[in-house]
């Protein structure tokens, strides 16, 4: 064991209220908007094919003229309120938006710098108008910070003299000083992400990192951190040298998930954040965004997989220049959401199906409340993203588990099974709809003498 100041705590996986709502949530809307939704990927007539939220430093763009971006941020067709809707129709029931990216220009108006809010036409405080929206859609808040800072004179990406240690520490004071005025200025918020902290001189500041949890813990009881704000004594990120998970949840799967089988990650909290477009987050005006653009099946089956495993899935919204979301955007979120109306009992408030091995054919989950009671669930979602050439679906039942019923989620039919044997049913896939079908499987307690029989042979599982 690594003796460590700033590594993990003591306390383990925190079962507050606030942290199991957190994981109850499941489903999560990232926004990112900022003067990059402006030039939206394209500078002086040439388009980058790399994230927009990068352009400043991919089109190497001076201060002064990414700057000049702030008169033009004028507002036009913003509408938090139907942001607000949009998500919460879509079945998302928290929001994590972007207050400060890498290019340093803030959403809301802070003491602590020039570039924000308030240096454009309306001064309004945007990120204040977002948060209100949301809440009174009933959605929880989260605030992005990037500690990565292209504006600020004293960011530095790595330490190498003294003059770099004293500048960087002066940045450190200016985000610590932009962070508790965040805090302060909307208390109601539910948590915090950090983001852009993987530069060395980051890594060389784990008492920064942990001490700035502390702080904002302490102005906001119970408020969520995740786990890529921190860096251990020696520079480990996420998990500290002794391999334990700094912050509430781990937040490193990004673009990516963990493999369908691997349950391994759900001995702790973990969130992955998902681009609707091929690899931007912000707002990107080009046939190269577009080329990689998920249907609203592919982000299904991304929430299926994440909740399965334990996870929250964040999936990001780019909102345009003038403030409007984008009507493609909009109609992924309707049409994902017209799914979760039927079918969210499957992902709302649940979580891995203890004992259910991956069945290959999609994903089972359970309500969370039975995973954490001694109780068994008398009730495991089914959600099918891939039908069998076959037509036939296998369940394969866990030791001790019995099929005593299955039923569509959608409209409540009942669905015939054949049992094999004690321990696997197989019954006739579902029709292709396009979007994946949920089937609610009742189950009990098997009679003990009936798992003494030997499982077909026969029978493929996976
Ligand atoms: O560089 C950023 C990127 O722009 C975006 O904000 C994502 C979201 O997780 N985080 C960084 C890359 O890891």
């Amino acid at each position: 064991m690594i003796e460590l100041r700033y590594g993990a705590g003591p306390e383990g996986r925190r079962q507050d209220p606030t942290m199991r709502a957190f994981r109850a949530d499941r489903f999560g809307q990232f926004v990112h908007w900022g003067l990059y939704a402006i030039p939206a990927g394209t500078w002086q007539g040439r388009t980058i094919e790399f994230a927009a939220e990068f352009l400043m430093h991919s089109a190497h763009v001076s201060r002064e003229e990414w700057g000049a971006l702030a008169a033009d941020f004028t507002l036009e067709g913003f509408d938090p309120a139907e942001w607000a809707r949009t998500a919460k129709r879509m079945g998302a029931r928290y929001v994590t938006i972007t207050t400060k990216h890498h290019d340093g220009f803030c959403l809301w108006p802070s003491a602590y710098t020039d570039f924000s809010v308030a240096a454009t036409p309306s001064g309004r405080d945007v990120l204040g108008e977002i948060l209100d929206a949301y809440r009174a859609e009933g959605l929880a808040t989260h605030l992005y910070y990037s500690v990565l800072d292209w504006h600020h004179p004293d960011w530095r990406y790595a330490i190498e003299s003294d003059d770099d240690r004293v500048a960087f520490d002066r940045y450190l004071d200016f985000a610590t000083n932009q962070l508790l005025e965040l805090a302060e200025r909307y208390p109601q918020v539910r948590g915090f992400w950090f983001d852009g902290t993987w530069d060395e001189s980051v890594k060389a500041n784990g008492r920064w990192t942990h001490e700035i949890e502390q702080r904002l813990k302490q102005r906001i009881p119970g408020a969520i951190v995740n786990s890529r704000l921190r860096a251990d004594d020696r520079g480990a990120r996420h998990f500290d040298s002794n391999g334990s998970l700094m912050g509430d949840y781990e937040s490193g799967y990004e673009r990516r998930l963990p493999a369908p089988w691997d349950r391994s990650v759900a001995v702790h909290d973990w969130e992955a954040c998902a681009t609707l477009t091929q690899a931007s987050w912000g707002f990107h005006d080009s046939a190269w965004a577009e080329r990689g653009r998920k249907t609203p099946a592919q982000v299904v089956e991304q929430l299926a997989q994440t909740v399965s495993l334990g996870g929250n899935l964040l999936l990001n919204f780019g909102p345009r220049g003038d403030g409007s979301l984008a009507p493609v955007e909009v109609a992924l979120a309707d049409e994902v959401g017209a799914w979760m109306a039927m079918n969210g009992a499957a992902v709302h408030g649940s979580g891995p199906a203890e004992g259910w091995d991956y069945p290959g054919w999609g994903f089972y989950t359970m309500p969370l409340q039975a995973e954490e009671s001694a109780e068994r669930s008398a009730l495991v979602h089914a959600i099918v993203t891939r039908i069998p050439v076959s037509g036939i679906l296998t369940i394969a039942l866990p030791p001790g588990v019995a099929l005593r019923g299955v039923r569509a989620l959608d409209d409540d039919t009942a669905v015939s099974f054949t049992e094999l044997d004690a321990h696997t049913a197989q019954l006739a896939a579902p029709a292709a709809t396009g979007m994946p079908t949920v089937l609610a499987l009742e189950i009990a307690p098997a009679d003990p003498e009936s798992g003494l029989r030997e499982p077909n042979p026969d029978v493929a599982l996976v």
